[in-house]
């Protein structure tokens, strides 16, 4: 596995963030490799760090300064991530940021050739590395090597705004399969190769473009939802949620937890639980909202902003409806351990999970799998995340849409138990049949099948070749 950032997660350490927690699950049982960057700021940066904790060896680079800024802060966090969440507002391109992005990518890419033996097979992951195959190519590498991309891919016309977008594209396409979260996600990176005229599919379904031949699908990434529900009811009489509990006196309660993150939509979630606290007069007293949201990226401009922005909204609505013996937002700005959160979950009656884009949103899966099937709480889900085409008994609403939101809270709040069980029951059979398992096997097995596959056509093609130049070639007698 290689991803920007390796997260040698603890038990019961707190970690924010769907990829870490995605990426270490799937590893944890097939166990591996995982190489990346070991979150240290270093003078020079120098050859992997090996750790081994359980089946798991953690191979970790330092990366530099000038690298953070330009490759972790600049293109990725800067340019990439605002587009690829069609926030190009927010968006900035600067060449040397770019050219940081692809010496860090080469870097890697180098260091992770030292470890490499000929039948390891490469997993990439996420937006930090769309170079990295390219990279470990030019080296000679051969390995099968598979990327899979968390967040949403943007339509042509969005990517094209990233200046160098035909490079990129080039680049992704050095891999043997390219995965997305959703058929959508995949379409856009399709159109995108067809409409310019760079490649085309053929029949047995794979993607021809730029000298190569790859795979392209949707995996949508799971939970392991029994897990989770077992994790909930066991952390149900921790002490912070007995606290909460009690200092709830009764009232219910809508949950959110996500990064602090322009993506997730936190801003227009408080108005449009201010637009249902101004409509609903009789819920006064009677509900709260609890955001839990992690800062993370504190270091980019763009965050900093929106912290501010969510403080402010919080503020002013406290200020306008709260009571002495009540507050409507809770707003907290800090990490809490998984399986807490997983019982916060189960002890609210909403989970309200609205982000204006998300690759998936793993929350939202949490959310129904922390639910006690006896009296499960109800989900209000964006339809921009990838997750909202797999939860059929989510209620659906559009994040830019206050007035749906605030009529989706007063439903969910309302819900009768009998429909209650049955949106649980619904989203349940799904979480379970698609779960983190089945997306890590069905990418490896599709990466495996793919790399026989063409390691089988180039050698066909090779013996032909020759084949060929032999027979043209004159021979000693004649
Ligand atoms: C990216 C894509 C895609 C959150 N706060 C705390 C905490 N978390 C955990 C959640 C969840 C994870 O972090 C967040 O995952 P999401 O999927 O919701 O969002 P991103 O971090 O943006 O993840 C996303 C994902 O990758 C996987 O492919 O779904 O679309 O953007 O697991 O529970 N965990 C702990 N304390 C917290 O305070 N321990």
């Amino acid at each position: 596995m290689v991803s920007n950032r390796v997260a040698p997660i603890q038990e019961g350490k707190p970690s924010a963030g769907g990829l870490a927690i995605g990426v270490l699950d799937a590893l944890k049982e097939t166990g591996g490799v995982w190489f990346g960057w070991s979150g240290e700021i270093v003078g020079e940066a120098g050859a992997p760090v090996l750790e081994k904790a359980g089946n798991v060896t953690y191979a970790t680079v330092g990366l530099t300064r000038r690298d953070y800024d330009q490759y972790y802060r600049g293109f990725s966090n800067a340019t990439l991530w605002p587009t690829f969440h069609y926030r190009n507002d927010l968006s900035r391109f600067d060449r040397e940021e770019y050219a940081g992005y692809m010496r860090v990518n080469a870097s890697l890419a180098a260091k992770l050739k030292l470890l490499l033996k000929p039948d390891d097979i490469i997993w990439v992951h996420d937006y930090h590395m769309l170079p990295f195959a390219q990279e470990l190519r030019k080296l000679g590498v051969e390995n099968p090597i598979g990327f899979f991309l968390h967040i949403p891919f943007p339509v042509p016309e969005m990517m094209r705004t990233v200046p160098p977008h035909e490079e990129l594209i080039a680049a992704m396409c050095q891999y043997d399969v390219v995965g997305f979260q959703t058929q959508s996600d995949q379409q856009s990176f399709t159109d995108y190769v067809e409409r310019t005229g760079r490649g085309h599919f053929s029949d047995d379904g794979m993607l021809q473009a730029f000298g190569r031949m790859l795979k392209v699908g949707a995996y949508p990434i799971g939970i392991y939802p029994d897990a989770i529900a077992k994790a909930a009811e066991q952390f149900s009489n921790r002490k912070p949620v007995r606290s909460l509990r009690d200092s709830m006196h009764g009232r219910k309660l809508i949950m959110s937890v996500d990064r602090l993150d322009y993506s997730k939509g936190l801003v227009e979630r408080f108005q449009a639980f201010e637009r249902f606290l101004l409509n609903a007069p009789g819920w006064h007293g009677r509900v709260s909202l609890v955001q839990i949201a992690p800062p993370t990226r504190a270091d980019v401009q763009t965050y900093q902003r929106i912290r501010q922005n969510l403080e402010g909204e919080a503020g002013r609505i406290n200020g306008r409806f709260a009571q002495l013996d009540w507050t409507p937002i809770q707003y907290l700005n800090r990490k809490y351990e998984r399986n807490l959160l997983m019982a916060l979950f189960r002890l609210s009656q909403v989970g309200y999970v609205t982000p204006l884009r998300d690759g998936m949103n793993l929350v939202a899966k949490e959310y129904v799998a922390s639910q006690d099937p006896a009296d499960p709480g109800a989900l209000v889900l964006s339809q921009f995340a990838g997750a909202a085409d797999q939860l059929p008994g989510a209620l659906v609403v559009n994040p830019f849409d206050l007035s749906q939101m605030s009529e989706a809270l007063e439903r969910a709040l309302s819900m009768p138990l009998a429909e209650r069980q049955a949106r649980h029951t619904d989203m349940m059979a799904p979480l379970r049949e698609n779960n983190l398992s089945v997306w890590r096997d069905s990418f490896l097995s599709d990466l495996r099948s793919v790399a026989t596959a063409t390691s089988v056509t180039e050698k066909t093609v090779k013996t032909v070749k020759q084949g060929a130049s032999e027979a043209r070639r004159p021979s000693a007698k004649a």
